[in-house]
């Protein structure tokens, strides 16, 4: 085949979702003839199908994708979509290259990355990034796993200082040339064990982001954290342990040993955040910036929902809404950060990995805890010999349980520690069914109603 029949051939975009339905448009735009598949039917695919047709892309989906696909040049992979899936292979038996849709953006990018990682705290360390660089005057744009698709804000590159990209280990799996100018490795805890075989191998995939690094690049890790043979240059930080770079001392955050911002200036509470705005801190003083100019963009940065929200106080209790806990660190995390007696409501989609390591922090932190999801008996059998378990059925019936069980000065904390598949769409459909609940309930000191009081 001479190169003008190879530039003929289409490339596949595999996976019609955010960042298929992105790479797939990029590449219309550069006049590339594209082909987007799908296993899932036109209707389920719904508004992505119709876009994909208004741009006159073809999509081929559910049953259709069985049959051998045309000759593809390339074979463009959406994250989600795991490389050694049904849909992948065909592609590759056929001898087509695969490449993951954070490779294919990021060779598009015409400015600097600044790629965050890590198990939990990916999304704030994200955007506290975003304000942090724009409010000190060096545009950028965050996206990524955050959303939008890194590949939908590629045409903004090139009026950009960097771009501020949230990678998962899904995305890192099938790169090959990407390179952080900074690369951001938060912390590493159990997770995503139904897509990968071993701890090892989800680890060895986050570890790619530092694979193409050289001296002139940063990376900033966690110090608990033992990374060997990074090539670039290294900021730490932890908020549990002295001696990194960045720690933390009665409230304030040092950068070795000097001051340079108070937790209490910030909107943000708990261990966790002070090191997702070390995090920040350091990833902005690698790029160059001054403390002053980046004090004042992380102080205004309110917390997003379903990240320790607080979502009502009813009769001296508080409701805390942490849906965005979908492994035990980020449910670990919580009960860290928390002061007061604990009514814990947890559990949720069975997603390979056991609660009994967190026995003795919840029989310490916790009233009394309020089980849910597939989970739940699982759950219930490793924590009942430490503190009184329910079991609901539903998240109501989970929510009346822990008003009972609270008293005055508790807090009921929705923390569940894995994911919500088996009852939600998302854990923010699971974080929002929570805050109208908790929204919906009656206080005690109400008036009772009037047929209650006839009644009387
Ligand atoms: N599909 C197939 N065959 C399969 C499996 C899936 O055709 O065997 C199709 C599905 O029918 C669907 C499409 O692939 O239409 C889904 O692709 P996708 O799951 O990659 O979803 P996107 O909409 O492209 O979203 C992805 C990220 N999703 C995942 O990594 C699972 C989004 O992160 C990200 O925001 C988006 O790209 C934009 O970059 C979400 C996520 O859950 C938030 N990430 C995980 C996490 O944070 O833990 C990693």
């Amino acid at each position: 085949m001479n190169a003008a029949e190879f530039n003929a051939l289409p490339v596949a975009v595999l996976g019609a979702g955010e960042s298929g339905v992105a790479a797939a448009l990029l590449l219309a735009a550069e006049g590339v003839p594209v082909s987007v598949f799908d296993t899932a039917s036109r209707e389920k695919l719904g508004a992505r199908a119709h876009e994909l047709s208004a741009a006159g892309i073809p999509l081929t989906c559910g049953a259709e994708t069985v049959v051998v696909p045309e000759r593809a040049r390339l074979a463009v992979l959406s994250p989600g979509i795991a490389p050694d899936s049904e849909l992948v292979r065909r592609f590759t038996a056929a001898g087509v290259p695969l490449q993951g849709e954070l490779e294919f953006a990021f060779q598009r990018c015409e400015c600097p990355v600044v790629a965050i990682t890590g198990t939990n705290g990916k999304t704030t360390t994200t955007q506290l990034l975003e304000v942090l660089f724009n409010g000190a005057g060096a545009p950028t744009k965050a996206c990524g796993n955050i959303s939008p698709a890194f590949s939908s804000c590629v045409d903004q590159s090139a009026s950009l200082a960097l771009m501020t990209v949230e990678v998962s280990s899904f995305q890192l799996e099938t790169i090959s040339t990407f390179r952080p100018k900074i690369a951001v490795w938060l912390n590493f805890a159990p997770d995503h064990l139904d897509r990968y075989r071993s701890l090892e191998e989800y680890r060895a995939a986050k570890l790619r982001v530092f694979e193409n690094q050289q001296g002139s690049d940063w990376a900033v890790v966690n110090k608990l954290d033992t990374i060997s043979g990074l090539r670039a240059k290294t900021l730490t930080f932890s908020a549990y342990e002295r001696g990194g770079d960045f720690e933390l001392s009665e409230g304030a955050i040092l950068f070795r040993g000097t001051p340079v911002l108070r937790m209490a200036d910030t909107q943000l509470r708990g261990l966790h955040n002070a090191e997702n705005l070390m995090a920040a801190l350091a990833a902005g003083h690698a790029w160059g910036l001054d403390w002053e100019a980046m004090r004042a963009p992380l102080c205004g940065y309110r917390s997003l929902p379903h990240r320790c929200e607080v979502v009502g106080s009813l009769d001296a209790v508080e409701y805390v809404n942490d849906s965005k806990a979908t492994n035990l660190d980020a449910l670990e995390k919580a009960l860290q950060s928390e002061a007061r007696p604990v009514v814990l409501i947890a559990g949720g989609k069975d997603k390979g990995f056991e609660f009994d390591s967190l026995t003795e922090l919840v029989g310490k932190r916790c009233r009394s805890a309020v089980l849910i999801g597939e989970m739940a008996a699982r759950i219930q059998s490793q924590w009942e010999h430490a503190l009184p378990c329910h079991r609901a059925g539903t998240l109501s019936e989970a929510v009346s349980c822990a008003r009972s069980a609270a008293r005055a000065g508790d807090v009921v904390l929705f923390s569940p520690g894995t994911s919500s598949f088996d009852m939600f769409r998302s854990y923010a459909d699971r974080g929002n069914q929570f805050r109208a609940l908790v929204q919906g309930l009656p206080s005690r000191s109400q008036p009772l109603e009037l047929p209650a009081l006839l009644s009387r």
